[in-house]
């Protein structure tokens, strides 16, 4: 999975894989103190081209800003680099993690003079939840660990502390044999997955929850929120109640690792059919066309990764 003869970007160079690593004492190592994106390059008609590149290299900056992290370089040079580390590893597809994180310096919450550095890494990743999620779908639990409010922490940021959170959901969920949590909010209503946001389908109606269930603003939910309302579906941006969840025809995850996820199973109550439903597959086959350069409407959302 990993390209261990490859190379990853680190501040302004390409080096080794294996000399990608850093010291003990690094700022980020102790307090979470990182932001990072998720992105997919996917093989397309016109050779590999990245999904949605400045949209995620935006995200990246602000995340750092919300952390008072100033990148050291320009949301283009950051692009640049993720096309360079993918040409450098001869990817075809591949995930792309740019990371920025505080360095080594004096210890102490108060990040101070620890430096700020930018890697990317790449590395081929298949379906986030297993092969047969796509297509079969999921079974997901509610994890007792409430999502943390946005009043806690800046939740439309993507930062590696954060993640600690889902940490506790996704390992309940294992334990329990499922294989993805779903988190409530603070007030009981539906946050988002570990790694995911959510969609519920009623009949030709989709609806999805937005900041204010405290989420990350997916770049997949935005995706799929335009192609469904291109298709001549409704979509209604609302909170989202438990009980919608298990009263719906269909449910899915949308995330750039898990793309779109039907969800067959929440809390042994069967969701719909127990199978992807009509709506989730329209939007599968349309999102995973349009990732792969098949329809021309939206090609501007495809960079080339070689000029
Ligand atoms: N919510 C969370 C908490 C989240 O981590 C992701 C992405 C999303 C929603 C969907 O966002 P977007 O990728 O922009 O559509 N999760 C990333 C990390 C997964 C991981 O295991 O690491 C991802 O999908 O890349």
């Amino acid at each position: 999975m990993y390209p261990e003869n490859g190379k990853v970007w680190l501040d302004g160079k390409l080096i080794d894989w294996k000399d990608a690593t850093i010291h003990l004492a690094s700022h980020v190592v102790h307090y979470g103190t990182g932001v990072f994106e998720g992105i997919r390059a996917y093989e397309t008609i016109d050779g590999p081209q990245v999904f949605r590149l400045p949209e995620h290299i935006r995200r990246f900056r602000l995340s750092a800003h919300a952390y008072q992290m100033e990148l050291p370089y320009t949301e283009e040079e950051i692009a640049e680099a993720c096309l360079e580390t993918i040409r450098a590893n001869k990817f075809n597809a591949c995930y792309i993690r740019p990371i920025a994180f505080r360095g080594y310096g004096p210890l102490g919450v108060h990040p101070g003079k620890c430096p700020v550095h930018v890697a990317i890494l790449t590395w081929e990743w298949g379906a986030y939840l297993g092969e047969e999620a796509l297509t079969k779908g999921v079974r997901v639990t509610i994890t007792g660990w409430r999502k943390f409010h946005h009043s806690m922490m800046p939740t439309t940021a993507k930062a590696c502390g954060q993640y600690l959170n889902s940490v506790l959901g996704v390992q309940e969920a294992r334990e329990k044999g499922y294989t993805e949590a779903i988190f409530l909010d603070a007030h009981g209503n539906v946050s988002e997955g570990s790694g995911e946001n959510i969609f519920v389908v009623n009949g030709e109606h989709i609806m999805t929850n937005g900041s204010e269930s405290s989420i990350l603003l997916g770049i997949t939910r935005d995706s799929v929120i335009q192609i469904a309302r291109d298709l001549g579906y409704t979509v209604e941006t609302r909170l989202i109640a438990r009980g919608d969840l298990y009263a719906a025809d269909e449910v899915f995850f949308t995330g750039t690792a898990a793309e779109i996820t039907p969800i067959r199973e929440i809390d042994g109550r069967i969701i719909g059919r127990g199978e992807a439903g009509p709506v989730t597959k329209k939007l599968q086959e349309v999102f995973f066309d349009v990732v792969k350069g098949k329809r021309p409407e939206y090609r501007h959302w495809l960079t080339p990764v070689n000029p």
